[in-house]
């Protein structure tokens, strides 16, 4: 099984600032968790980051012709904004599981639109970077089984 874990803009930055809202661990410190999982559980997987919603979009594009499983996916601001996103991950038809760090639903309005909520199978907000191992389990023994 090969999974996809992409993040969005600003959080390669994770750790630095702001440690009250998206916590103390590092952006090396989150690869590290996922890529740690993935080993235990046998899964193949591809971490990637840009701060640029046209490498994004590209990242989406690639993981069809990689023939990935699922995707899991932080799009940072992107979140809110971002149709192109959107319209990518409704063509691949990969499963995807959508992960804020943050409890989104309980900061400014803005963030509490999401145009990839319309196309994840899941969303799972507010669990720090534990989050992104909750959102592969749920791809690996749920969606994928
Ligand atoms: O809670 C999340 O995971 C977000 O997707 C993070 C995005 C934010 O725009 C979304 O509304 C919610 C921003 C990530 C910014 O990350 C930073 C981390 C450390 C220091 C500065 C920025």
């Amino acid at each position: 099984m090969r999974l996809l874990v992409l993040n969005g803009p600003n959080l390669n930055m994770l750790g630095i600032r702001e440690p009250d809202i998206y916590g103390a661990d590092t952006y090396e410190g989150l690869l590290n968790l996922i890529k740690d999982h993935c080993a235990e559980i046998g899964v193949d997987v591809e971490c990637k980051q840009s701060n640029h919603e046209g490498d994004l979009v590209d990242y989406i594009q690639q993981a069809y012709f990689d023939k990935v499983d699922g995707i899991v996916i932080n799009p940072g601001a992107y979140t809110h904004t971002s149709i192109a996103i959107l319209d990518a991950l409704k063509a691949v038809k990969i499963p995807v599981v959508e992960v804020h760090i943050s409890h989104v639903d309980e900061r400014e309005e803005f963030r509490q639109v999401s145009y990839v909520s319309l196309v994840a199978c899941k969303k799972i907000i507010g669990r720090g970077i534990n989050g992104y191992i909750d959102a592969i389990d749920h791809l690996v023994n749920c969606v994928l089984k």
